[in-house]
């Protein structure tokens, strides 16, 4: 039996080397969103990507991409211009879990609440890498980080119900042990019309995985394999089995919603009949 074909995703890579630290898994994302731009034979013309600002943010730096850096927590709202200006393409949003959801948590869920087609793959490193690996909204009560020394007091946000309540239509999430169906969830988010919000744990081994006791990189994607339970296998499985896990694989959709683009497109069209008149 012949292995299956790794996409080639050499043609998107500019700029290397990266900026990131040995162990982090942020490539690993990236590499995953890459290879769905290959499943779904998409040239590079057909896509855009904005980021955010921190580690994971760099990574649109990284490609051979129409891309766009805006200012931090904005990536969103810059997307949201993007697609309306020209919605023929797929827009792309990579930005870390501090960006989207602390100093952009407002951008985030007026997108949600929108529907608009944009894909958001959301870097989740529990806390804010770049900076110095201060507590985020994501770090959960009790870990420590380096603006929490001793345990964090704040409860976390779940990107995922906050996505759902918000008005996301497409809410995945995946891990960066499961690189290929992180890739996968990635290509249905970016097939999907509507936002989408695929959350990618990732690891942060050298402020967060070092402040928490975590172990290194393969301890650390060792925990990611042992904390993941498919949304499937979850079905069957009783509350308290579930509560320290982590879902994985698609946890919501919901199609046929009026999409933003299609909405701001329909005034438009009204607006010029009634001048017409
Ligand atoms: C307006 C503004 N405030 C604060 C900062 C400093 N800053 C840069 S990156 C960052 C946090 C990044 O955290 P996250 O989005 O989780 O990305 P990570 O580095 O963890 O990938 C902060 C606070 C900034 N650049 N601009």
């Amino acid at each position: 039996m012949s292995a299956a074909k790794i996409p080639d995703i050499s043609k998107y890579l500019t700029r290397l080397p990266h900026i990131w630290c040995s162990g982090c898994g942020n490539g690993i994302v990236v590499g995953a969103m890459l290879r769905s731009l290959e499943k779904l034979n998409l040239e590079q013309s057909q896509v855009a990507v904005v980021s955010g600002i921190g580690c994971s943010g760099r990574a649109g730096t990284y490609l051979n991409l129409c891309g766009f850096q805006p200012t931090h927590g904005r990536a969103l709202a810059f997307a949201t211009g993007v697609k309306l200006g020209n919605p023929k393409l797929h827009v792309i949003v990579l930005a870390g879990d501090g960006d989207t959801l602390s100093i952009g948590g407002n951008h985030f869920i007026h997108a949600c609440r929108r529907n608009i087609d944009v894909t958001l793959v959301l870097f989740n490193n529990s806390s804010y890498g770049m900076t110095g690996g201060q507590h985020a909204p994501t770090t959960p009560e009790g870990y420590k980080t380096t603006t929490t020394p001793y345990g964090n007091i704040d409860g976390n946000f779940d990107a995922v119900d906050l996505a759902k309540s918000s008005g996301a239509t497409y809410i995945a999430r995946s891990t960066i042990y499961h690189a290929s169906q992180l890739s996968d969830l990635i290509a249905k988010g970016i097939s999907h019309k509507g936002f989408s919000v695929i959350e990618a744990m990732t690891i942060c081994p050298t402020q967060y995985g070092r402040m928490n006791k975590l172990g290194g990189a393969v301890e650390m994607m060792e925990t990611l394999r042992k904390d993941a339970v498919s949304a499937k296998k979850a079905a069957g499985m009783d509350t308290d089995a579930l509560k320290e896990k982590l879902l994985t694989g698609e946890l919501y959709v919901k199609e046929g919603a009026t999409e933003y683009t299609e909405a701001v497109q329909n005034v438009i069209a009204k607006a010029q009949k009634r001048r017409a008149q």
